[in-house]
């Protein structure tokens, strides 16, 4: 009894969680020694070559990432949400993915995008504004980046279903935020996929914010990777700025899906160093100590350490990573500048699959209006 005799329950003898670590697993700590025992959770370190290739594709990331951010800046866009400080949740993911499996990927997440081979004027253009989507979904087996939060949760359900059906051994990865963990879509897409043992990989990417709601108001949960308990799928809880840890979980994760094991969850723990996007002003609600204390986390500068004392990263070796970076760098400068030559009357393009009357009006009426602006321009 409390003292104000009611019943209460002894909160303290409660299991406050289940299954996953509840410290996050990791591989590489921050000074970049290689760890051991219970916090690996069995995973062992990848080989040096697959690290130094995790490297180069984190550096170049993060390369281009400062680029878009300068370009929007300087309105060459209209938006960029920004990855800076997520590269170890974003290139292990990905980079465990085969050239056939599908990514369903967020506004949050161009860089892996980059990674999976898009070139940047085609990632870009849907933020700059110029067009719905710049890439071939098919080619690259990578969706449109979902502005709704975690409709492309159930995308990747669905997609990896049908494959399921037609015994294709293709795995479906999708990208959710903290924030979107709270949506009603990301409920449906984990039982669904748990039901139906689809092959997805659902990688939360918990940077601590949805814009400036932090974490502590998003969830009671003890961890993001504790709710895959509650609908039957294995959880793990990661340090996300540990590319290694990501790397190895995601891959077990894409095999188990691959060999009909179902879906897994991987809540990557990282942070946001940047703003929402550059219409978000985080001075607002985070203090610049915890941006500070997160910046000494960061997920390349970890891997770095460890490379450089396993005597793999030499110095050319780094010179050369640099070049292919501001060589990318260029290249994003050089197709941002151009100004793209856009015909209005697309945007009656790919709305209805045959032509609807009231649209057909409108579109002949801005053609009229074209004709006579072009006429006029012209005397
Ligand atoms: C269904 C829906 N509701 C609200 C929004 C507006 N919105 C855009 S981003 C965002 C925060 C999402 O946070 P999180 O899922 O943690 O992803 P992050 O931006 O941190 O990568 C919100 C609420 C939206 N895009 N879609
Ligand atoms: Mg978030």
């Amino acid at each position: 009894m409390s003292h104000d005799g009611h019943m209460s329950l002894n909160v303290e003898h409660l299991p406050t969680r289940t299954l996953p670590a509840e410290k996050p697993l990791r591989l590489l700590d921050n000074a970049g020694h290689a760890v051991s025992g219970e916090s690996t959770g069995g995973f062992s370190l990848p080989d040096v070559e697959t690290l130094l290739d995790l490297y180069r594709k984190m550096v170049v990331a993060r390369r281009f990432d400062v680029q878009v951010t300068a370009l929007t800046k300087q309105g060459r866009l209209a938006t960029y949400p920004s990855a800076f400080g997520q590269e170890g949740c974003e290139i292990g993911a990905v980079a465990s993915l085969d050239a056939v499996d599908w990514l369903f990927p967020t506004y949050r997440d161009s860089i892996a995008l980059l990674t999976r081979g898009i070139a940047p004027g085609e990632i870009l253009q849907s933020f700059r504004g110029d067009w719905h989507n710049g890439y071939d979904q098919h080619a690259y087996r990578t969706a449109a980046q979902a502005t709704p939060l975690a409709t492309q949760a159930l995308h990747a359900v669905g997609l990896a279903h049908a494959a399921r059906l037609r015994h294709d051994p293709i795995v479906a990865l999708t990208f959710i935020g903290d924030g979107a963990t709270s949506e009603g879509d990301t409920h449906e897409a984990f039982n669904f996929a748990a039901v139906w043992q689809t092959p997805t990989v659902f990688v939360v990417q918990n940077n601590q914010y949805a814009i400036s709601v932090p974490l502590a108001r998003q969830t009671r949960a003890a961890t993001l990777a504790d709710k895959a308990v509650g609908y039957g799928m294995p959880g793990f809880h990661v340090d996300g700025n540990d590319v290694a840890a990501m790397y190895a979980v995601t891959t077990a994760a894409v095999e188990r899906a691959r060999a009909g094991g179902g879906p897994t969850l991987v809540e990557g723990v990282t942070y946001r160093i940047e703003s929402h996007t550059n219409s978000d002003d985080p001075t607002r609600y985070r203090s610049s100590r915890e941006v500070e204390h997160w910046k000494r986390r960061d997920p390349i500068e970890r891997l770095e350490k460890y490379l450089v004392s396993e005597g793999a990263l030499t110095e050319s070796l780094r010179a050369d990573i640099t070049d292919a970076a501001e060589d990318l760098a260029a290249a994003t400068r050089e197709v941002m500048t151009v100004e793209a030559e856009l015909d209005p009357l697309e945007l009656f393009d790919h709305v209805y699959s045959r032509p609807r009357a009231a649209l057909a009006e409108q579109r002949a009426f801005l053609e009229a209006e074209l004709a006579e602006a072009a006429q006029e321009a012209g005397r």
